[in-house]
């Protein structure tokens, strides 16, 4: 059992924590020179993270996966203080150098992120372990234990002061640090909405506007009438999220240029500006993520405005039939040094490859890369769609991109994929006409064709296509089924632009991406 005197002493060890850390949330929400030392941390162990594990955390539990790694990142910063407190009675030199090494881990996380000042990075550091550590010492020395008071009822009397001191000490403390936190976090979001620019799209420079490949009506588009079919077009606010990033870079589109770099007999610089100035494309292109399992949400259809990646790779000299093996491959390079790649004759081959700055008929949101991302159609994300973007390099087919340097693929083509939206697993439904719908995706091939199975794969029915935008767009398919009463298993499968049908081979989403039929299964009732 720990003493009283112990558990106070390890609680305003604690305390001191929370106060050093809330100091560094509160600096970094007043100025842009420091980043949060606890997201940096958090993104440096998520680095470090074996690939395989990493990505399963964050494909499985999206941003939770951040919230799930902060908490626990605390809790052990807090434990770890809680003892060097009680390490400080014996020797102050090991539980003092303890903390600074704390604070060290915080500081070389968050040196070099972007827009940030190594001198105001150290000075916090400093700031926030010296503040912790005056804290929880002041609140040690007012947590004496009054065992020097001789009569029992002074002791008490003594120790219930000490106890109310204590509790006041440590509990402001905590407040304080707390606040700190939650009034940077406020500040930075605040900024983060400010210097992001307006959501509103830029217009291209370009005279004669923006051009795109004629779409049919909308109304064609989807069945936008059976309950449970996703909008054609996903909204921004609805659109997945997948990146390594614990906190999307805040990127100021004035201070922002783009490079095209490595082996090009043109490299050259663009600024924000400049990029508008070359002629605008709108198209809409579904981009899908290597982690979505079967029947998975990793997956949206937006309409992206940007130039197209081969005018600006022609500017840089590069053209079609000319690429040599020390240009083969385009590398992505993020403003926190994320990095995706593919092959260079995917960006000349004729699809719709493109540096984006606009989704959905508004600037690219902060979440999804702004000011410009890559959006190559046929192509995982984890290979091509590099948010945050600040550098195309080409170079050649040897150099391992993030997520192939983990053991994933290195090409990385969407596979044929169908979902069945409209009705969900173990569902109970009532006999007549069950309207089974959803979307189905084969970027650069277009979908052909879609079939359901209401007996487990065994036999097929077609179902009814919605219109296909393009080929890089889902498509709408609804089957109208005429249900008896009974168990049933119901798959989907599509085929797609080639006349090649989706595999019943199941397959995990590490290396390539997930196969097999979307299952789900319910009983219909008389
Ligand atoms: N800078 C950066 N870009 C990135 C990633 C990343 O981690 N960092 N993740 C990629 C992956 S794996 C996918 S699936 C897509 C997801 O784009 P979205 O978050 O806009 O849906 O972004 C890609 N671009
Ligand atoms: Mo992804």
């Amino acid at each position: 059992m720990m003493s009283s005197e112990k558990r106070k002493i390890g609680l305003a060890g604690a305390a001191g924590a929370i106060l050093a850390l809330g100091v560094t949330e509160l600096v970094r929400g007043l100025t842009e020179s420091v980043p949060s030392f606890a997201l940096t941390v958090a993104q440096r162990v998520i680095e470090l993270t074996p690939g395989s594990l990493a990505t399963a955390a964050i494909g499985t539990l999206g941003s939770t996966a951040t919230a799930i790694l902060l908490t626990v990142m605390v809790t052990i910063v807090l434990a770890v203080c809680a003892g060097l407190a009680i390490l400080a009675q014996r020797s102050v030199l090991l539980a003092g150098a303890g903390a600074v090494a704390l604070g060290a881990v915080g500081v070389f996380s968050s040196l070099g992120t972007t827009g940030t000042s190594a001198v105001a990075i150290l000075v916090t550091g400093v700031a926030a372990v010296g503040l912790g550590i005056l804290m929880c010492a002041l609140i040690i020395r007012y947590a004496g234990s009054g065992e020097a008071v001789s009569s029992a009822t002074a002791e008490e009397q003594a120790g219930a002061i000490d106890r109310r001191k204590f509790m006041a000490l440590a509990g402001g403390a905590a407040v304080l640090g707390l606040s700190s936190a939650a009034g940077g976090r406020v500040l930075a979001n605040q900024r983060a909405v400010t210097t992001a620019a307006s959501t509103e799209l830029p217009s291209s420079a370009q005279e004669g506007g923006i051009s795109s490949a004629p779409e049919p009506d909308s109304g064609t588009l989807s069945f936008q009438e059976v309950e449970g079919m996703p909008e054609f077009l996903t909204p921004n606010d609805d659109f997945y999220l997948i990146d390594t990033a614990t906190f999307s870079p805040n990127v100021n589109n004035d201070d922002w240029a783009l490079s095209i770099t490595g082996n090009v007999s043109n490299p050259f610089e663009l600024s924000y500006d400049e990029l508008l100035n070359f002629p605008a494309r709108e198209e809409t292109i579904t981009i899908a993520c290597v982690s979505n399992e079967v029947g998975g949400d990793l997956v949206g259809n937006a309409r992206w405005t940007g130039v197209r990646l081969a005018d600006v790779l022609e500017e840089a000299g590069l053209r079609q039939g000319e690429i040599d093996a020390a240009a083969e491959q385009i590398v992505g390079r993020s403003v926190d040094g994320w990095t995706g790649g593919f092959r260079t004759e995917l960006a000349l081959d004729g699809r719709e490859a493109l540096i984006a700055y606009g989704m959905n008929g508004e600037a690219l949101p902060r979440d999804h890369g702004y000011p410009a991302r890559l959006v190559i159609p046929g192509l995982y994300g984890y290979v091509s769609a590099t948010k945050w973007l600040e550098e195309i390099e080409l170079t050649d087919w040897d150099f391992d991109a993030y997520w192939i340097q983990r053991n994933w693929a290195k090409e990385g083509p969407i596979l044929t994929q169908s979902r069945i939206d409209t009705i969900s697993q173990n569902e109970t439904l009532s006999a007549g006409t069950i309207d089974v719908g959803g979307i189905a995706w084969a970027p650069t091939r277009g979908i052909e064709q879609v079939e359901v199975s209401t007996d487990g794969g065994d036999s097929w029915e077609e179902a009814e296509l919605a219109e296909q935008a393009t080929e890089d767009a889902w498509r709408h398919w609804l089957y109208r089924w005429e249900a008896t009463p009974g168990d049933y298993t119901v798959q989907v499968r599509a085929t797609d632009g080639t006349g090649e049908t989706q595999t019943a081979e199941l397959a995990e989403p590490i290396p390539s991406g997930a196969t097999g039929h979307h299952t789900i299964e319910v009983t219909v009732e008389g």
